[in-house]
């Protein structure tokens, strides 16, 4: 390793916040360079918890995320928020929310946020969350919590990189849990019923109680419920108990190693996509796809001997 991206790393690892910024935009921002430096960082990482929580627009996952972020931190633990950025533009007041209330942490330099808006970028906005996540870990951050809007694969992807995910449904969602996506609700192992000051939240825990009855967990978990309002602190003691539960079961029963080769399993094939597509749209140059597409499009030729073809060239490369 090279003297300079040895000091980097040190430095990472120290908690240097400067040192911690650049390596997280480079990962994130795919900077040359970021290959190297998370092949360096990765045998420090390992060390995190990673919470996912996911919910629909407006849910109170901030919230939560600040509050549980209170908590951990009067238990001396250090913690790192990744908050995924929402794309649905009416949730855009919201986002300008998240930033006013996190400056309240800016002072603590045990807490690090980081906003994420890369929707789009090369590799995927569930990649570079787990890359941003790895470096969070290698730099000793305990806990590592991602915040997403729990609205499709994307999401999915994302929160099942963690060791735990909540899932943060509110009352009055309509014909609520259902509006959810499925996928979302599949993963939970903790449901919370934020803004329960409202009315209408034991609904939507009998839903979920419902929902769950149709389906057994492979691992015999039976996601509990907590209950919260996330703007008053209200149960979120109960929440960290339950994160902690779980944990505590996953330990019990062996199931972190099979978690983890799970979440890997998932990541791998989608590293190895991403790797190789860039290699192919590096063989075949600029634009190259898109004129390919106009032949398929115009019938002049068939798209399976033309994948056919792009695949031998790049066997014989
Ligand atoms: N009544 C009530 N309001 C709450 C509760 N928790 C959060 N809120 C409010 O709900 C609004 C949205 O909260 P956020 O924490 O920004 O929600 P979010 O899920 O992070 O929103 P997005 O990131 O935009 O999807 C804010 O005005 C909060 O003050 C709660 O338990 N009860
Ligand atoms: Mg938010």
């Amino acid at each position: 390793m090279n003297q300079s991206l040895q000091l980097w790393v040190d430095q990472v690892r120290a908690g240097d916040p400067r040192a911690l910024a650049r390596a997280v935009s480079t990962v994130e921002n795919r900077t040359p360079g970021w290959s190297d430096l998370l092949k360096a960082l990765f045998p420090h990482s390992g060390h995190a918890r990673i919470l996912g929580l996911t919910g629909p627009p407006g849910a109170g996952k901030s919230t939560l995320v600040d509050q549980l972020a209170r908590h951990y931190r009067k238990e001396n633990r250090t913690v790192g928020i990744i908050a995924v950025d929402p794309t649905s533009p009416y949730t855009g007041g919201a986002i300008l929310g998240d930033r006013i209330r996190m400056q309240d942490h800016f002072s603590d330099p045990g807490i690090y946020i980081r906003s994420m808006a890369t929707r789009g970028s090369l590799g995927g906005l569930a990649r570079s969350t787990a890359d941003v996540a790895t470096v969070l870990d290698a730099a000793g951050r305990d806990l590592i919590m991602i915040e997403t809007v729990g609205v499709g694969q994307d999401e999915v992807d994302i929160v099942r990189l963690a060791d735990v995910t909540i899932v943060i449904l509110v009352p009055g969602m309509g014909d609520d849990v259902q509006t959810i996506k499925a996928g979302i609700m599949e993963i939970a192992d903790i449901f919370v019923v934020n803004k329960s000051d409202r009315e209408g939240a034991e609904r939507v825990e009998r839903e979920i109680r419902a929902l769950q009855s149709l389906a057994v967990r492979s691992d015999n978990w039976t996601p509990p419920i907590v209950k919260t309002v996330a703007c008053e602190g209200t149960g979120v003691a109960e929440l960290a108990a339950a994160i902690r539960d779980y944990e505590a079961y996953l330990q019990k029963e062996n199931l972190v190693l099979k978690r983890n080769v799970e979440n890997w399993q998932n990541r791998l094939v989608q590293m190895l996509r991403d790797a190789m597509l860039e290699r192919a749209q590096e063989q075949l140059g600029n634009g190259a796809v898109a004129r390919y597409a106009a032949e398929v499009a115009e019938h002049k030729r068939d798209p399976y001997s033309l994948i056919e073809e792009i695949v031998n060239t790049m066997e014989k490369n």
